[in-house]
């Protein structure tokens, strides 16, 4: 034990001592001891210690669920040097997960209680010279959370179809972390982020944040600084930009200051969301006595227009005056294990959705707030960011409290956030004004619940108002727009919509053509996740959609049977488990092919499509287009297509089909399309080829097909070329689902060459063969798949490594497997 403690101890001499490293873990009511190291989370401790199974595998949630329901410790000795102990001292921790008492030396000072806190916590006087102990001792969220709605005047239901523990709409914590109807329940606890005893000469900053005003050929900026201030006295604050700096020594009083300076950025170079322009990031140096921050800073006018139209209400985003469709997903947090959330791991999720060409995320209000980096990373990648708040689904409370921590929360956020030029938009919620019609009890009682959560979303937009004036507040996701509660869900002529008719309703794909939202923030379609990821939680026997560990890795009730019964619509069965597994996602990509293609020609009326959801939280059934680990499923390719900056669709009508062009790239385009009938023998005729422009204010009808064009067992292939011929898109239109088509047996064969660029695969096939799909092990993406392959007309793919992977030929050609649709059955 002395010897432990002894390892445990290090001595750092530093004005900023990192507290991070190896801490003592115990359990004492278990008897149990060992080592974690922050930050980071006891799973991962457990993991390490050999002392639970991989929480992801079979069905061993359960064998784990004792970890959450168990009082925790950790605790560490530091050396801190005479001379830094004298000074203003502050630790900070800056995500405790959750519940906790702080003790510095055996002396409580501090409870936390809020992950979406950065406690900074004053231990002036309280350091001594020499050695501290630290120790951080865990409640059980559960017991506190049922403690908390016990002693609520009125029952607050919480959402027990996602949700494995009661009641975490009392606490504040990552509302995931009990399980989605996606999501394993771990309920991790654990410091992530900073922990970190820094001393100050008199004064920390807290936050700075850019306020942008654009005129033409210059930017005003206004730089509003926070510093906490031990005592009255003086500091040297100055920030540098663009070679100016500003600032220098100003008068402060004890407690919170708020500074402001001002400069102008002549010929700014503009930063753009990805696919209109670059991504340039001035350096903002900030230097407060010496401690210096650097904030990357994108300039970049940002504007939401909600206005009355002919329809109804507009919903759009405008960036430097112009209007952008917003195209991408949703997302969750990375990882059910928060040690697993690197800066690695996300960045490799956010690369492909930038290749996947999205321009938007939003980070879903049942998760967290992300840390800095990824932000950063975002504005590198010119990924705009609608970010909820963290309430999801269920109703919370609303007493003096309760919105008490949570003002401190949204305040230190946006502060937090603000300056990054990707954040585009602060929503309130997801779903939770719409949750009040779904639960007995606020049914029941509407009037009350209503004035409830009036209370917090009040609060929740006075606090953008006041903090953080240039960004728009959005009530919910859905809403309507300012105090507006009626249905999100449903109507779509205002408002952002969230679509979900066709995979929680099981109406037909075609059923996303019925409506046309303004801005449609949620819709999705599940399938199985990727079949090297089932080998990795599953033992052979368990390969079955109907198996216990299947439906363990499946969240939403009856959502296996939802995609078999799909595939029966739409396709033969398959006739085994791994081409069960391979079409599932290749209905998943129709699906949304189908509502994305519809609701993109509808520009300008429609100006947003965020889909349902980009990554996963663990290896499950679910409706993301990546799998758990980043691996691209079959809507990743499709969405690439899909979302490409230049799209041709073929939309039917009761006339017809009408083929529509859409251009949300940077600039008009000229483009040559023909539009050619294809039948089942690989034999092509050409109906039609013309010349068009495609501008940027709508989506232009091109041309007309009628459904007589197209014999039996034709389809219908469109074709893009620039004005030199080089091909820039394909896409094809069956008039009737592929179950109908009498496929022939085509063979695919591929051969492998080495590119200037990198490895490339060339397929050819035999005959018609569709949705052919090339998949290799080592970690990469193809630049296409799921695509119609004809006879005589090969298609050569780049492959583009992810995560540092660097295959030779032979890794490829060893794994590579090629599957479609007439191999399914
Ligand atoms: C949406 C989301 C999530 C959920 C998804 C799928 O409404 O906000 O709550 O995971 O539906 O059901």
């Amino acid at each position: 034990m002395a010897e432990r403690r002894a390892a445990l101890q290090e001595v750092i001499d530093y004005k900023a001592l990192d507290l991070g490293g190896r801490f003592s873990l115990s359990a004492p009511e278990r008897g149990w001891s060992g080592e974690i190291t922050l930050p980071g989370d006891v799973h991962t401790a457990l993991l390490e210690a050999g002392e639970i199974p991989d929480p992801y595998f079979g069905q061993n949630e359960d064998a784990v669920a004792w970890v959450y329901k168990t009082p925790w410790t950790i605790e560490r000795r530091f050396d801190v040097p005479a001379d830094m102990a004298q000074g203003y001292l502050t630790l900070t921790l800056s995500e405790v997960d959750c519940i906790a008492t702080v003790f510095l030396n055996g002396e409580a000072i501090a409870q936390t209680q809020n992950q979406f806190i950065r406690y900074d916590l004053d231990v002036t006087g309280k350091i001594r010279a020499g050695e501290n102990t630290l120790t951080i001792a865990f409640a059980v969220v559960p017991d506190v959370a049922k403690a908390r709605a016990d002693a609520h005047p009125f029952p607050i239901p919480y959402a027990a179809m996602n949700q494995k523990v009661a009641h975490l709409n009392f606490v504040r914590k990552t509302a995931c972390h009990a399980g989605w109807d996606w999501g394993i329940c771990l309920m991790p606890v654990g410091v992530y982020g900073r922990i970190e005893l820094r001393r100050s000469a008199l004064a920390r900053a807290e936050s700075v944040q850019v306020e942008q005003h654009h005129h033409k050929g210059r930017v005003n900026l206004v730089l509003r600084t926070r510093v906490h201030t031990f005592d009255s006295g003086t500091v040297s604050l100055t920030h540098t930009i663009d070679g100016q700096t500003l600032g220098g020594n100003t008068a402060v009083d004890k407690g919170e200051n708020l500074i402001e300076h001002r400069v102008t950025i002549d010929s700014p170079k503009l930063w753009w969301p990805a696919g209109q322009g670059d991504q340039p990031l001035y350096d903002l140096v900030t230097d407060l006595d010496g401690e210096t921050a650097t904030r990357k800073i994108g300039l970049r006018k940002l504007e939401w227009i909600v206005e009355a139209d002919e329809i109804d209400h507009s919903f759009k985003c405008r960036i430097n005056g112009r209007d952008i469709t917003m195209m991408g997903a949703n997302w969750i947090p990375a990882d059910a294990i928060p040690s697993r959330i690197t800066p690695e791991v996300v960045e490799d999720l956010l690369k492909s959705a930038r290749a996947a060409n999205y321009n938007m995320l939003r980070v879903w209000g049942g998760g967290q707030y992300e840390p800095d980096w990824f932000y950063d990373l975002c504005d590198q990648m010119g990924l705009l960011i609608w970010h909820d708040f963290m309430f999801s689904c269920m109703p919370y409370p609303s007493d003096r409290a309760f919105l008490a921590d949570v003002q401190a929360e949204i305040t230190q956020q946006v502060r937090r956030l603000s300056h990054h030029a990707s954040i585009a938009l602060w929503c309130g919620d997801n779903e939770v004004i719409g949750s009040l019609n779904w639960y007995p009890e606020t049914k029941a009682n509407r009037d009350r619940h209503l004035a409830n959560y009036d209370r917090l979303s009040k609060l929740l937009a006075e606090i953008v108002e006041d903090e953080d004036p240039q960004r728009r507040f959005w009530p919910s996701s859905p809403s309507l727009g300012y105090l507006d509660f009626a249905d999100g869900w449903h109507i779509d002529t205002r408002g952002d919509m969230h679509f979900w008719d066709v995979w929680h309703s099981a109406k037909p794909f075609e059923h996303y053509r019925t409506v046309q939202p303004r801005f449609a923030s949620e819709f999705g379609f599940q399938s199985f996740t990727s079949m090297n990821v089932i080998e990795s939680f599953t033992q052979a026997s368990d390969r079955n959609p109907s198996s216990p560990v299947m439906e363990t890795h499946q969240r939403n009730d009856g959502g296996n049977a939802r995609i078999l019964e799909t595939m029966c619509r739409y396709f033969r069965f398959p006739k085994g488990f791994e081409e069960m597994v391979f079409l599932s996602q290749v209905q998943q990509g129709l699906a949304i092919k189908t509502a994305i293609e519809f609701w993109r020609s509808t520009k300008p009326r429609c100006m947003g499509m965020l889909y349902w959801q980009i990554n996963d939280i663990w290896p499950v059934a679910s409706w993301s287009s990546l799998d758990y680990g980043g691996q691209w499923k079959l809507l990743h390719y499709l969405a690439r297509r899909f979302f490409a900056p230049i799209s041709i669709v073929a939309i039917p009508d009761d006339n017809g089909i009408v083929i529509k062009g859409m251009n949300d790239g940077p600039t008009p385009a000229e483009i040559t399309l023909d539009m050619i009938a294809v039948d089942m023998e690989g034999v092509v005729k050409p109906l039609h080829g013309l010349d068009v422009s495609l501008g940027l204010e709508s989506a232009s009808e091109l041309a007309r097909v009628s459904r007589e064009a197209l014999a039996d067992g034709q389809f219908l292939m469109l074709e893009w070329r620039d004005r030199n011929g080089a091909l820039i898109g394909r896409n094809d239109f069956f008039p009737r689902a592929h179950k109908y088509y009498d496929l022939p047996a085509a063979t695919v064969s591929a051969r492998w060459a080495q590119g200037v660029n990198g490895p490339e695969l060339t397929l050819q096939s035999d005959a018609c063969a569709f949705f052919v799909t090339a998949q290799v092990e080592p970690m990469g993406y193809f630049s296409d798949n799921c695509f119609t392959l004809l006879p005589g007309r090969p298609v050569t793919l780049s492959f583009s490594p992810r995560r540092g992977a660097a295959p030779g030929l032979d890794d490829l050609q060893n794994s590579l497997r090629i599957s479609h649709l007439a191999e399914t059955y």
